[in-house]
């Protein structure tokens, strides 16, 4: 009973400092989204930011910076602030609605092929983050946001006519960026710019992002109860066939468990290893 009781406790405070260090911002001050909406990451307390351009120019927490508030609606010591993205605009796109629309329908932009919008996220918690970013322009489907971060090589676009919900690709990006205590990688650098040959009069927009800590990686845990198991094999057969199922079921986890030989997908490939993994 006692050594229950013990896990039951270690296993709620490691799922309450996960959610300390998981974040949903809208930016803009306007019509921000209400707690319940998850948009295409976990549901929680929304941060509405200005984000205005702040000098001088500092990757590190700026005096301007702004303070986060975490999923719970709990303070944190996460700080955020912007530089290059001088544009808050909201455009009224009659495809979004309700808190799609909140969240969308207002954004920072950058209109110079030079400059983008540069966000700097200070005081996480080390450890692995994905990071969820929204760059997509209202009324303007054939407009792309070019989104990359620092160190890291994957620089996707992201635009298109609203498909009536969240696509990746179409309305956000996918990340996965590592966060270390101290050192160049001690700081989250989001960036969102215009795409070679785009428009600089219409711009490219960020509208928010989401951020969560992921929970330790263990391979062929699907379902993050930090166990290797019979249970983990539906998880394991739904990321095989649908990657976006997997992640609405298992919100809190991260796919990445299935993909044993590490080419980053869960594929055919990976079955073996992961019915080995099971057994052993
Ligand atoms: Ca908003
Ligand atoms: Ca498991
Ligand atoms: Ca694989």
């Amino acid at each position: 009973m006692k050594s229950n009781l013990l896990l039951a406790t270690v296993f709620a405070l490691s799922a309450t400092s996960l959610h300390a260090q998981s974040f949903n911002v809208d930016v803009g001050v306007a019509d921000k989204p209400s707690d319940n909406y998850a948009a295409a990451g976990l549901p929680g307390y929304w941060n509405a930011v200005r984000l205005q351009h702040v000098t001088p120019f500092m990757i590190t927490p700026h005096p301007q910076a702004e303070p986060l508030r975490d999923i719970n609606g709990n303070a944190t010591n996460v700080v955020v602030h912007q530089f290059g993205g001088m544009d808050l605009n909201s455009s009224d796109d009659p495809a979004t609605i309700g808190n799609d629309a909140g969240l969308m329908d207002d954004f920072l932009a950058t209109h110079s092929l030079s400059l983008e919008t540069c966000v700097y996220i200070n005081g996480l918690e080390p450890g692995e983050y994905e990071v969820i970013t929204y760059a997509w322009m209202p009324n303007s489907p054939s407009t792309d946001g070019k989104v990359r971060f620092d160190f890291n090589s994957y620089q996707p676009l992201v635009g298109g006519e609203w498909p009536g919900g969240h696509v990746e690709g179409i309305t956000f990006s996918r990340h996965q960026l590592t966060v270390t205590a101290s050192g160049s990688l001690s700081y989250i650098g989001l960036h969102v710019g215009i795409p070679s040959g785009g428009n600089t009069t219409i711009g490219a927009a960020l509208n928010g992002f989401q951020l969560r800590k992921l929970p330790p990686f263990i391979a062929a845990d699907m379902n993050c109860d930090q166990q290797v198991d019979g249970s983990d094999v539906a998880g394991f057969v739904t990321a095989l066939l649908d990657e976006d199922q997997y992640r609405a079921s298992e919100p809190t986890c991260n796919i990445d468990h299935g993909d044993l030989n590490g080419n980053g997908i869960v594929g055919p490939e990976d079955i073996s290893a992961f019915v080995n993994t099971v057994l052993n």
